[in-house]
Formats: structure tokens, C-alpha cells, sequence
């Protein structure tokens, strides 16, 4: 199983032949810097490499009319004067003679990508294309797109492949009123977009790019749209934003697919988004993605005209697709007031549609069962009383969250392994390290007391080295561990009181198969489950 690429270099063809400085930014060059960084980073080689192939005018006849396709099957022929002119029909598009073609390998990319994630040739992918797909619609070209890529991509995987229900994360900056548009009444495809939106005042400047679009009829629900009503969003708002509605609805949704709508003009430095994330986000963003859909994550490039800025995000999506570990999130983890509004107001508007938004509900009065707001300051700010306590918690709530999923530092070793005989004679792969060292000896023995089974000679050794890997994970050298032992039960009560003992407030521990005897954790109130 592997991470699919797919491209092609002809999508670097297409390039705008007159002066337009509303469109000049999608240039060619964003796709070579692209590729360039990741041979760069030794990460393209890595990857199962595929050629994007041309999308079939059946394929794009899944999303787009036939007199559209053919209007732009014509334009391989016109002069420059007539490319202009037609251009001119849309809003901010550009066509060049060699469009229809890019466009197609575009959509085809993304055809390509879904078939080898769900034949099961790769486990995941990026397609890398232009032009972009997010705001093409049935009958019409729109901001530097086409064809939909990523809506063309969706209905080809529920036709081809049988897949029922498709999520799709688009977290480019500008809202993709074109998807919203194909899927508004449909209810196998959940559309989430993030958007740049300033109460209306910015680019595409549609009242149904907010959050109260919730979809139509049937589809009513899973339209999910968060208008960020300020540039600046940093990386705590982009987290803030998956943790508190995305993911909640998406568990719920359960999706089959996951397809990105990957534009990286919501990264720092680009002219578009004036936001703030960094690269590294987007390495955070695509690992929360991949525990949906059994990891079939399909990531589309759409916007991103910060020539460096995009091609170090990218690089940071292929890393977490490849299973890097995500690089730590610098800055203060609390996002903004206005970040904070907005994720109430979409979590207000489609809090009918999802019980998983309950809890918390349309009052900005947040809690969280597991929430421990001792952990850090509340953040000051202004707004009203009522404001200031959503604030407080939720960023409560957030840090707790962050601090769990691992957003401190990587510690240098991921896996290691411990194992005693017979399962010591095992081939490893070349990501783990084999632990041979062991706890000192008296350590060891004085836990031995515990239990009859942990004096036995193969038991006592395993409970050695299980203890020098507990030790390495509680002092943040070592990531995970897995260690085999002939006395599984014994030696868990052992790592569970350790755990306990040593740094870990509370220790939650899952059962898999069958152990001699349950641990014996009674009387200890920090045992939360097992
Ligand atoms: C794909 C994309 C942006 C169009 C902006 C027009 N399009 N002002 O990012
Ligand atoms: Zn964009």
C-alpha cells in the first residue's frame, strides 16, 4: 500500500496570453515549484508515480452539460482574440489553446487517483493539476476552473466503484460554490469548505457561501460552510475548525471516501488568502483526515499562489499521506475571537443535522466531558460576557485536545519494539527500532513482586524491556511501542501502575482478543476504561 502522485507535465501548458491581473497569479510556475520541492525532499520518489491520463467527455459529462463540454472542446481552435473574448463570459477565468486538454488530464488526474485508492493499489494520493476544479460548474467556467476535478472525481467513484458516501474537505480558501452547487441536494456527498468570506465583501461575494447554506431538500445538512470573517486565520483556527466541526460531523457522516479540495492559498504568504497557517498545518490537517474512510484520502490540488509557500504545504501533505509524523505546530495554540464566532455559527446552523453537535449546541456556553480547563490560560479578548467564556473554553477544550493529539514535539524514535522468544527471530521493517535494552534489574524484580507468572524466566525478560519502553515513551524519546510477553495480563496491571505513577494523569487501555484475566485496577479511580 502505498501514496499515489499523479501527474502530468502538459498541465504546465496552459498560461494566459494577455494582461489580466486578476488571473495572473495561476501560472504554470506553481506546478513545476511544486514537483521541483518535492524531488527536492526525496519525497516524490517515495511514491507510487502515476501519468495523469485525459478525462473521456462521458466522465466529464458526470458533472458538466454537453453544449459546455463541446463550447470547450471548441476552444483548442480559437485565436488569441477569441480566447480573450470568450474568457471575458466568465468571472476570472482565462482560456489558452492548450486549456481543454489540461483540463482534462486535470479531471482525469483525479480519476486516476480514486481508481488506484479504491482498487486498492494505493492507499492514498495527490493529484497535481491546473487548472484548478472547485468553482467550475455545470455549464460554466469560473475562478481559474474548468472542469470540477473533484465533483467529477466524487460521482465517478459512487458510479465506477459503488461507493455510497463521498466527504469532501475543501480547505482552499476561497468557497467552491461550483461543488456546493452539484451536490446541494444530495446526501451521499457531504461538501465542508472553509472560506475566506468577510461578511460577504470578498471574492466570489455570494450570500451562499455562509454558514446558514446548509444544502437543499434531501441534502439538507451536508453542505457545511465556514466563512471566516477575517484574514489571519492561523493555525489554532484551522485546528479549532476540524476539531469543533468538521470531524464531528464527518464521524457521524462516516464517509467512504475522503476527496480534499487541496488549495494551499489558505497558507501563510499567499496573495489570495492573507491567512496565516503554516505549511506544517497542513501535515496536521490531512493525518486528522486520515482516520475517516479507512485512510482513502484523496487530496486534489485547487488554489495556492505563494510559489514557496505552496510547494513547502504540499510537501508537508505527501509527508503525512506517506505516515511522517507531522512536524509540531509552533505558536500559541488559541484561536481568535472572530475564528471562534464563526465555528459557532456553523455549528448553530447545523446543529439540527448532527447529533454530534449537540452537546455544545447554538449557545456559545462549550464543554467537553473530557475537558480540563486547568491546563492552560484562557485567552483575553474583547466581546461581550457570554463571548468571553465560549472563548475561554473552547480554547480550554482545544489545548487539552491539541496536547493529546501529539502537536508537542516528535520524539525521535516513533516505534520500538521489544520482543522476547519466539517472536524475537522477526524481520523488521527499517522505521522500527528493536529494543533490546531492559529496566535495571532491581526495578524489574521489585514489579516481578506483583505477580507469581512475572517471575518466570521469558516473563521477567519481556517485563524488562516493556519497562525500559515505557520509560522511553514517558520520558518523550520514543513515540509508540508494541513488546510480546508470555504474561500479557500481569505485565499490563505493571505498565498500567507505572503509567499512573510516573507523569500519566489518567491511562486508558483497550483490550484486544483475550487476556488470561482481566488486570486487577479496582481501586484506582484513574482507571477511565478498559
Ligand atoms: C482555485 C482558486 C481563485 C479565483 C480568484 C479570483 N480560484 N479572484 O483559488
Ligand atoms: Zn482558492
Amino acid at each position: 500500500m502505498r501514496t499515489a502522485l499523479v501527474y502530468h507535465e502538459e498541465m504546465t501548458a496552459a498560461r494566459l496570453l494577455w494582461d489580466d491581473p486578476e488571473c495572473e497569479i495561476e501560472r504554470p510556475e506553481r506546478l513545476t515549484a511544486a514537483v521541483e520541492r518535492l524531488q527536492q525532499g526525496g519525497l516524490e520518489q517515495r511514491c507510487l508515480q502515476l501519468a495523469a491520463r485525459e478525462a473521456s467527455e462521458a466522465e466529464l459529462g458526470l458533472v458538466h452539460s454537453p453544449e459546455y463540454v463541446s463550447l470547450m472542446r471548441g476552444t483548442q481552435a480559437l485565436s488569441t482574440e477569441e480566447l480573450q473574448a470568450l474568457s471575458g463570459q466568465y468571472d476570472a477565468v482565462y482560456f489558452h489553446p492548450s486549456t481543454f486538454h489540461c483540463a482534462r488530464l486535470a479531471a482525469g488526474a483525479a480519476l486516476q487517483l480514486v481508481d488506484a485508492v479504491l482498487t486498492g493499489t494505493a492507499h492514498n494520493g495527490l493529484a497535481l493539476v491546473r487548472p484548478p476544479g472547485h468553482h467550475s460548474q455545470r455549464a460554466a467556467a469560473n475562478g481559474f476552473c474548468v472542469f470540477n476535478n473533484v465533483a467529477i472525481a466524487a460521482r465517478y467513484a459512487q458510479k465506477r466503484h459503488g461507493v455510497h458516501r463521498i466527504l469532501i474537505v475543501d480547505w482552499d480558501v476561497h468557497h467552491g460554490q461550483g461543488i456546493q452547487y452539484i451536490f446541494e441536494d444530495d446526501p451521499s456527498v457531504l461538501y465542508f469548505s472553509w472560506h475566506r468570506y468577510e461578511h460577504g465583501r470578498f471574492w466570489p461575494y455570494l450570500r451562499e457561501s455562509d454558514a446558514d447554506a446548509v444544502g437543499l431538500g434531501p441534502g439538507r445538512g451536508f453542505t457545511v460552510n465556514l466563512p471566516w470573517n477575517q484574514v489571519g486565520m492561523g493555525n489554532a483556527d484551522y485546528m479549532a475548525a476540524f476539531l469543533h466541526v468538521l470531524l464531528p460531523v464527518a464521524f457521524e457522516f462516516d464517509p467512504e471516501l475522503v476527496l480534499v479540495s487541496a488549495g494551499f492559498d489558505s497558507a501563510i504568504g499567499d496573495p489570495e488568502g492573507q491567512m496565516q497557517a503554516t505549511p506544517e498545518c497542513f501535515a496536521h490537517l490531512t493525518q486528522l483526515l486520515q482516520v475517516l474512510a479507512g485512510g482513502r484520502v484523496c487530496a486534489v490540488l485547487e488554489g495556492g499562489y505563494h510559489l514557496e509557500s505552496l510547494s513547502q504545504s504540499v510537501c508537508m501533505v505527501v509527508k503525512a499521506l506517506l505516515g511522517d509524523p507531522a512536524p509540531p505546530l509552533l505558536g500559541p495554540m488559541v484561536p481568535q475571537h472572530s475564528a471562534l464566532e464563526s465555528i459557532q455559527s456553523v455549528r448553530a446552523a447545523q446543529a439540527p443535522h448532527w447529533t454530534s453537535l449537540w452537546q455544545q449546541g447554538s449557545t456559545p456556553t462549550l464543554s467537553l466531558s473530557t475537558c480540563s480547563p486547568e491546563r492552560r490560560p484562557s485567552p483575553v479578548s474583547p466581546g461581550g460576557p457570554k463571548c468571553k467564556a465560549a472563548e475561554a473554553q473552547t480554547s480550554a477544550v482545544l489545548s487539552s485536545l491539541l496536547d493529546r493529539l501529539h502537536l508537542c514535539a516528535t520524539p525521535p524514535v516513533r516505534t520500538a519494539i521489544a520482543l522476547t522468544a519466539p517472536a524475537a527471530a522477526m524481520v523488521l521493517p527499517p522505521d522500527i527500532l528493536r529494543q533490546e535494552e531492559s529496566a535495571p534489574r532491581e526495578e524489574t524484580q521489585a514489579w516481578a513482586r506483583l505477580h507469581e507468572a512475572l517471575t518466570q524466566d521469558t516473563a521477567f525478560t519481556a517485563l524488562g524491556k516493556v519497562l525500559h519502553l515505557l520509560n522511553g515513551i514517558l520520558d518523550g524519546q520514543v513515540s509508540s511501542g508494541i513488546a510480546t510477553t508470555p504474561a500479557a495480563a500481569s505485565t499490563l496491571e505493571v505498565v498500567l501502575r507505572q503509567g499512573l505513577s510516573h507523569g500519566a494523569q489518567r491511562v486508558f487501555c483497550v483490550a484486544l482478543g483475550q487476556l488470561d484475566r482481566p488486570p486487577d485496577l479496582a481501586n484506582d479511580g484513574r482507571r477511565v476504561g478498559s
